[in-house]
This record gives structure tokens, sequence and C-alpha cells, in this order.
């Protein structure tokens, strides 16, 4: 039985594969195949990356609530301030998006996101920066309870709540740049097929997009691209990656052909890894370090 990370939650399903084991069948799509042109674009993160330095200075992630007008409640998001945070300046914003098993907590939870930032501030390779760690399951209860496939709908509700919501409070309440070259939006999995989709839908709104591992909820290449020519011209960064071991490969693969074919540019990075944590901190290691700049 293969076993599949989903975001946090173990889960078997019939549709993930590893790769390493002959090819099988997958819900929505046929076995793992890679091609010569899916390889790294950028070395691994090296080793320590996300071990905690108890030496250099250390960002603050705090838990805050907003009025979703969307969902109609109060909602859960985690705020991370870099090393050195002032209301003295404005920061650019990542807006950074948890998978279908996950919620708010998700990224803290599994990837490290304060540690893997807090190293590359000390070792100046980032752009300081606020991120802010949302819940993209947008209805009443959204906790990562029972089925999570069945509240897939609310993760496309999550637009609303984004751009409507999430993004005004942030804007009134941190001192941060509110054009749309400072916003970014990346996400894993789900969150990447969110990012994907809300992020290309709205270049008014975000300049810096990346899909991590991105799940079937990516809209079809044509839908998440209509103008390719406007988003070559709009994006400062257009990201797509996923480990070579995952089930789910084949949406990164068809929105990398796609946007090769239309001369959109953007990075293709095929990581050594399945659907789970190590390749998703890795892509917050490398794409943080391309953003803002
Ligand atoms: C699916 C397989 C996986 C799907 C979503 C996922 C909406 C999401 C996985 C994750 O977020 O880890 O068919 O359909």
């Amino acid at each position: 039985m293969n076993r599949f990370w989903i975001t946090g939650l173990a889960l078997p399903l019939a549709f993930a594969v590893a790769a390493a084991q002959a090819p099988q069948p997958r819900k929505g799509g046929g076995p793992i195949v890679l091609g010569p042109n899916d390889k790294a674009a950028f070395p691994a993160a090296p080793k320590g990356f996300d071990k905690k330095r108890d030496d250099i200075p250390h960002g603050t992630i705090e838990k805050v609530e907003y009025d979703s007008t969307t969902v109609g409640n109060k909602r859960k998001m985690l705020v991370y301030t870099p090393p050195g945070y002032t209301k003295e300046t404005t920061y650019p914003v990542l807006y950074l998006l948890h998978g279908i098993g996950g919620d708010e907590e998700e990224w803290r939870r599994g990837g490290a996101p304060d540690v893997i930032l807090d190293n590359l501030y000390a070792d100046k390779k980032l752009t300081p920066m606020i991120v802010v760690m949302p819940n993209g399951r947008a209805q009443p209860n959204d906790r990562a309870e029972g089925n999570v496939f069945q509240h897939a709908k609310a993760f496309e509700t999550f637009e609303g709540d984004l751009l409507k919501d999430v993004i005004p409070f942030v804007e009134k309440t941190y001192p941060v740049k509110k054009d749309r070259e400072s916003r970014a939006l990346a996400g894993l999995s789900m969150g990447g097929g969110q990012s994907l989709n809300f992020g290309l839908g709205h270049l008014d709104t975000f300049a810096w997009v990346g899909g991590f591992s991105s799940a079937p909820n990516t809209r079809s290449p044509e839908k998440l691209v209509p103008k390719p020519d406007e988003a070559a011209k709009m994006l400062k960064l257009l990201w797509i990656s996923c480990g070579d071991k995952d089930g789910l490969i084949n949406i990164s693969q068809r929105t990398h052909a796609y946007l090769k074919e239309k001369n959109v540019p953007h990075v293709w990075h095929v990581d050594a890894g399945g659907h789970d944590f190590p390749v998703w901190k890795n892509d917050l290691y490398l794409f943080a370090q391309r953003l803002f700049r």
C-alpha cells in the first residue's frame, strides 16, 4: 500500500504513487513520467537551513484574528514579522498558503518557516518582508476534520476572503507596502493551486506567484493564463515546482509546458522528493530569496 502524506495527515490514497516504484495508476491521471527537462533549477538548500540558530536575531510569529465578510465570522491567521521589525518602515508581504489537510498552523507545524527565514536574514539573503499564513478553507468550521476532500469548495471561496478580507486587514494593521509589486502569493499543494489560480487571476494584485506541488484544484493552463503576453509583462516571478516522486506532478508539468509554449518566463524546479515538507521547505528557501528584488 502506498501512503501519501496529505499535508499533515497520512492517508492511504490510490492516486498517490511513489515514482521509485513501478508506475501505478493515480486518481486524475496516469503514472509519473519525467522528461529530460524535469530537473532542479537550483541546488538544494544547504544542510542546517531549517535548524534553529541561537546566535542570530529571530523574527516573531503571532496569531491574529480578522473579520471575514466572506465567511461571516472571525478567522485566524499567523503573521511572521522579520528580525528587527519596526513600524518605522514599510514591508512587502508574502501570503503563504497550506494544503488540503492543513490549516493556518500547517506551515509552522511542518515547515519551520520562521527558522528558514531567520537563517536567510542572518546570511543576508532575504529582502525584509512580512509573511502571512492564513487559513485557506473559507467556511465557518475551517478545521481540517473528517474527509478533508469534502471541503475542497471552501478552498475556492477563499479567493474572496483573501482579496476582500485578509489583504485589507493586513494592510490596515501592519506597516506594509500596498502595490502589486509588494505582494507575493505562494502555497503548497491545494494552496499551490490557490496561489496560481488567484495570483494569475489577479495580476493587478500580485506580481510574484508560486505554486509548490500544486494540486488538481489548479485551473487548466488556458484558464490560468488566458493572456500570456500580459502575464509575461506583469509578473516579476512565476515559480512552478514539484517533487519528482509526487503523484500530482502532472499538474505542474502541464502548467510548465503551456507557459513554455506561450513564452511566459517562469522557474520550473523539479526537486527530489514526494508530496511532503522536505520539498516545500526547500521551495520556501529558494523562492523567498528571489522575492521583492
Ligand atoms: C486531489 C488530490 C490532492 C485534490 C486535491 C489534493 C482537489 C490536495 C492535496 C494536498 O493539498 O495535499 O484530487 O483535488
